[in-house]
């Protein structure tokens, strides 16, 4: 028996009976919800669903306090173990990958501005047409996820293709409770990445495209506004983004 437990379990139901009772759900209503929590489990989309619809709130509560780079939710398409990237430092893709090529390049520093040398950058997105490699049809294994390391001045780069934005999938619970709703299923266009470095907290955040549609209604509520960033046309229909990372110092001592 955990006090924890039975505290938060019994915040949690108490606030759905009281809306029950505000809202006069019928029977009806009941047996519905029951089959749409059958079906969100049939087909396997707890975790979209979770990432989508609460964990944005669990983000913002654990880091309020947290000093450095604002980060904001993981989601549910991160895979450990993606491949370390040798220069040129480009994220795994198809020969006739689509969206506009772009050199992502900043800093890893503590939050004094000291460079962080071989900090880590784990790097995940959709490509453009928003597809997730290793969860949606289309992307082959593996594209577009890999992991780059600063330089001894706390430098990283690396080449991939702007990813457009994600809708959650509509013929799905989730995205027919969505509609239901009558709200946006969409995410703005982002990037994924896992910050770490030796000694400091990791910092799991997203770049959002200043360019895309969404910014202002994601779906997730993950948008913050030091996380858009601009990418610059540099010619050739090529483009650069710049962003500097600072990491908090981790919150248990290394022990010496
Ligand atoms: C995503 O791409 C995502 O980043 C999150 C958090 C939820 C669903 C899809
Ligand atoms: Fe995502």
């Amino acid at each position: 028996m955990s006090e924890r437990a039975n505290q938060l379990i019994s915040d949690i139901l108490r606030r759905v009976h009281e809306a029950i009772v505000e809202n006069n759900v019928t029977y009806e209503e009941y047996q519905a919800a029951k089959q749409w929590f059958i079906d969100v489990g049939a087909a396997g989309e707890w975790p979209l669903f979770g990432d989508v619809f609460v964990e944005h709130v669990v983000e913002e509560q654990a880091f309020s306090n947290r000093s450095g780079s604002q980060g904001t939710i993981l989601g549910p398409f991160h895979l450990p173990d993606a491949p370390l990237l040798d220069a040129p430092f480009e994220l795994p893709h198809r020969p006739d990958e689509s969206g506009d090529r772009t050199r992502v390049t900043g800093r890893v520093t503590d939050v004094d501005g000291r460079p962080l040398a071989n900090a880590n950058l784990d790097i995940w997105q959709a490509d453009a047409e928003g597809r997730y490699s290793g969860f949606m049809p289309g992307p082959p294994d593996g594209n577009l996820r890999g992991q780059v390391r600063t330089d001894t001045d706390g430098r990283y780069e690396y080449v991939t293709v702007i990813p457009g934005p994600y809708t959650i999938p509509l013929d799905g619970p989730t995205g027919r409770m969505t509609a239901a709703a009558g709200w946006s299923p969409w995410r703005p266009a982002h990037i994924h990445l896992i910050v770490s470095a030796e000694g400091f907290e990791p910092l799991v955040t997203q770049l959002f495209i200043d360019s895309s549609d969404y910014l202002d209604t994601d779906v997730a509520g993950a948008v913050k506004p030091e996380l858009i960033v601009h990418p610059e046309p540099v010619g050739d229909g090529e483009f650069a983004v710049s962003y500097d990372f600072a990491l908090a110092p981790a919150r248990t001592p290394a022990i010496a």
